[in-house]
């Protein structure tokens, strides 16, 4: 068998990648070091030391994490690290669905039970696991979703429970223990049952831990969608937890569910959309991508097949794969299409959860596509510090949070493994610096409400501690450094432990009757694990010929080297339209010098790679990224007769406000239920007025299909997230979800928390408010302001002008590498200079702060 094996037994299968990739990655490792003395740039190894002294940082930064959360928030499921306390669900603001993953069951513990036996801390690991053993409960009256409990607490009790029955069997400790980790699963599992009672199969949302779904104390059961994710993450724990336990229903009614969505695949493209109806079966949102809503869907197909051998996963994945690479893959970009339609892009953006799938295309075995996207995602995090939850197609914020997800840690750590190229022990040097750096807080580390301007949430997600802090401990770790061998292993989405030794249990259920659906082009890999051997070919220099590709691709850290001489054409095409009109896009007419000039090459060799042209640019005073024009919410009726104004952000659908010359008036009526994410309770009250409604739970534009459809004539959001104010987060505007939003047309504003707790106050206080909704720039009450917007006109040198200093104006030179044209900044001082005192002559009145941004959704 040449370079990989074909077997249907995972383990088999599994443990050759393993031997295979650490094999070959000691080989790299060496013909690396050799081949890189005093050559590589970015591919410098890390001696042993180095990597331990970085081992010992993280371990402290755990520590940090972990000791915060126990000192200030045990037992409750989170930590507010800025508030130094615990975020028990119903004392604190209600976030919308993110509170759907506290149980009330100490969450954060439960999620990090196997990080602790990872980083080696074993007495720590006993002394968590007796208190989860006494303290919590999973019986509590609390509404939760079904995907986090099943990824966070039943894959943390089920890891928690694997890692302390390896360590009871080694004698030395964990003699007390009973199996009472797989007992709380067991029962968890049971209260996650009630969720699969549904025609479809496919499972409902959220459970009443205690109640259930049907039962009339349950306040749940009236959804009627799900994400594919959210019903496409089940297998793993639910099988582990019936082969473990020998009851088979718990990977029945997971593989069912599978079943579906693959069934409900579309059969011309095969990929699947984000929502889908789960009693009926029919899409709710078609979009289809590798982010999120889907993500982990495909993810668990594949390492289902890990896990338990069964082909049929394989085979969808492939599939699915297929379809992936053929329509959703652009490297390095990843990019939503429309399921139907897939060679129809639906939106600009991706999503931070997709960072995940160059991991992914490891296991896989695609590395060429891993490397490129993943290289892209290295220079996001460069360029702003932390991944955005979403970024734009040109590397730009388009939401700016970050939650401390790990989803890059994890495919930077997978490439490591595979390759064991030390650039990506660099970049996972880079994740810890960070962390640190800008996370860090006296009491733990503290999601970045907006990477743009660095200021802090008050969560600390749970999945940080289960995974983050695994993937990059293990990054910097030798075989030697751990209790554990991780090729025993699988990671599940929350990176908890599963053994692949699962395999050889006897499915407890029959085999899958679903089809076997074969893709036509096999490759490599469409039956078999990928081996290092194969995508190795004993050059180390693999990774870095492709990422070379993308080293600059969101134009951070490019330094000006001259090039060697060569021969350089404007990259026009025959009639000069498509790279004039791209300039033009930018705001920089073109004008290429003439032959005569350009067949001057005398001056031009002295000046290596370096190209000039006659340009003349008009600039506009364009701020760098999309502007967002600020609107309002003002107060008009008494006693606030227009003195209070709210800044709000706009929407990219519904009503234009920018074009209605007096605003949309009317009183405000908070809406029942205040999220609004279903039937209005309260539509007779509301009909003819302006909708308060809280962001959370569902789309922007789901909830405003339901406030038209009661009647509102207009919507203000208020924001979830605890503290947000227009003063430090940068306004956004709201975009629809990926379908057709035209039916909507009713105006629609957002305001943050802090400005919405003033509108919810006035209400509360008068009762009757009125408001006025238009743009910031009409309010009422405000001298109109122009907005200064600047003209620049600047002539550029023409070639040997600029000899002795004789250039009579701004200069700016384009450098043609690559194939790219870069601005030099050669002349750039002087024309700041110029724009500065331009600036100052025409300045009446500082712009309004606008700032570039959309969110998709609440
Ligand atoms: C984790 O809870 C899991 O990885 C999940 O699949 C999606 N992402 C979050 C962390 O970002």
């Amino acid at each position: 068998m040449q370079g990989y094996m074909r077997t249907t037994g995972n383990k088999q299968c599994w443990e050759s990648l393993s031997a295979s990739t650490t094999g070959m990655m000691w080989k790299t490792l060496l013909v690396v070091s050799l081949f890189c003395w005093g050559k590589c740039q970015d591919s410098q190894n890390m001696t042993p030391e180095e990597k331990g002294v970085i081992r010992d940082q993280i371990v402290e930064m755990f520590d940090h994490a972990y000791g915060s959360y126990m000192k200030y928030a045990y037992p409750a499921d989170e930590l507010m690290p800025l508030s130094c306390r615990g975020r028990v669900r119903g004392q604190e603001p209600n976030r919308g669905d993110i509170d759907d993953s506290l149980g009330k069951f100490s969450l954060t513990l439960i999620d990090t039970l196997d990080t602790l036996v990872v980083l080696n801390k074993l007495d720590e690991f006993e002394e968590a696991v007796k208190k989860a053993v006494s303290d919590v409960r999973l019986d509590n009256d609390v509404v939760v979703s079904v995907f986090e409990t099943n990824i966070r607490v039943l894959g943390g009790l089920l890891g928690g429970h694997v890692m302390a029955d390896l360590l009871r069997q080694r004698g030395e400790r964990m003699q007390w223990y009973r199996d009472e980790l797989l007992h709380m699963a067991k029962e968890l599992g049971h209260r996650l049952l009630p969720a699969f009672n549904t025609t479809s199969g496919l499972p409902y949302p959220k459970v009443n831990l205690r109640y259930g779904v049907l039962n009339p104390l349950s306040r749940t059961g009236t959804e009627s969608d799900t994400c594919t994710a959210c019903a496409g993450t089940m297998i793993l724990e639910f099988a582990a937890l019936s082969r473990l336990s020998g009851n088979s229903v718990f990977e029945e009614h997971a593989r069912k569910a599978l079943d579906v969505l693959w069934e409900r695949r579309q059969r011309g493209s095969d990929l699947v959309g984000t929502v889908i109806n789960i009693h009926n079966g029919e899409w709710v949102r078609r979009d289809s991508g590798v982010g999120a809503g889907i993500d982990s869907y495909y993810e668990y197909l594949m390492k289902a097949y890990i896990l338990l051998g069964d082909n049929v996963f394989l085979d969808r994945f492939n599939v699915h794969y297929s379809a992936i690479m053929k329509y959703i893959s652009q490297p390095p970009l990843l990019l939503n299409v429309h399921m139907h339609n897939p060679t129809v892009s639906v939106r600009s953006w991706m999503d931070s959860l997709l960072a995940f799938f160059p991991g992914l295309q490891v296991l896989r075995g695609d590395l060429k596509p891993a490397i490129e996207t993943h290289e892209m995602l290295y220079q996001v995090t460069k360029q702003h510090k932390f991944l955005p939850e979403a970024f734009t197609t040109e590397f730009r914020v388009h939401w700016g949070q970050h939650l401390l997800r790990p989803e890059f840690a994890e495919s930077t750590y997978y490439l490591y493994k595979a390759t064991g190229d030390p650039y990506y022990l660099r970049v996972g040097q880079s994740i810890v610096e960070k962390l640190n750096a800008y996370a860090r807080v006296p009491c733990g580390f503290a999601a970045v409400q907006d990477v743009r301007t660095g200021t802090h949430e008050d969560r600390m997600d749970s999945f940080f501690l289960a995974e983050m802090f695994k993937y990059l401990y293990l990054m910097f770790s030798e075989k030697s450094h751990l209790p554990i061998d991780m090729d025993g292993y699988i990671f599940t989405t929350e990176a908890h432990l599963l053994p692949i030794s699962l395999s050889t249990t006897q499915p407890p259920c029959p085999g899958n009757d679903t089809e076997t659906v074969r893709i036509s082009q096999e490759d490599l890999f469409t039956h078999s694990c990928p081996s290092t051997d194969t995508l190795f070919p004993n050059n180390p220099s693999f990774a870095k010929t492709i990422r070379d590709g993308y080293k600059y691709l969101t134009g951070v850290g490019r330094a000006f080297h001259p090039l060697p001489i060569r021969e350089i054409e404007l990259p026009l095409h025959d009639n000069g339209m498509e790279p004039v009109e791209f300039f033009k896009s930018m705001g920089i007419s073109l004008t290429p010098l003439n032959e005569a000039n350009m067949g001057d090459t005398g001056r031009l060799k002295e000046h290596k790679g370096v190209y000039r042209v006659k340009l003349v640019a008009e600039l506009s005073q364009a701020p760098e990224e999309e502007v967002v024009v600020p609107h309002v919410v003002q107060l008009i009726s008494p006693p606030f007769l227009g003195r209070t104004v709210l800044t709000a952000g706009p929407a990219k659908f519904g009503m234009d406000l920018t074009k209605q010359e007096h605003g949309v008036k009317g009183s405000i009526v908070k809406t029942s239920p205040y999220t609004a994410c279903g039937p209005i309770d309260n539509a007779a009250g509301l009909k003819g007025h302006i909708a308060l409604a809280l962001r959370g739970d569902c789309m922007f534009a789901a909830k405003a299909r339901w406030l038209q459809k009661a009647g509102a004539i207009g919507v203000i959001f208020i924001d979830h997230r605890e503290g947000s104010n227009s003063e430090e987060t940068p306004l956004f505007q709201m975009v629809g979800d990926g379908d057709s939003t035209e039916d909507i047309t009713l105006p629609l504003v957002f305001l943050f928390s802090r400005e919405g707790a003033v509108l919810t106050a006035a209400l509360e206080k008068h009762h009757n408010v009125d408001v006025l909704l238009l743009p910031k720039e009409r309010q009422l009450g405000r001298d109109k302001m122009e907005r200064v917007s600047m003209n620049l006109k600047f002539r550029l040198a023409e070639e040997g002008e600029m000899e002795g200093g004789a250039a009579s104006g701004p200069t700016l030179e384009f450098v043609l590498e690559n194939d790219e044209v870069l601005l030099k900044d050669e002349g750039e001082e002087e024309l700041r200079e110029k724009q500065q005192s331009e600036q100052q002559q025409s300045c009446t009145e500082e712009s309004d702060r606008t700032q570039p941004s959309q969110i998709p959704d609440s």
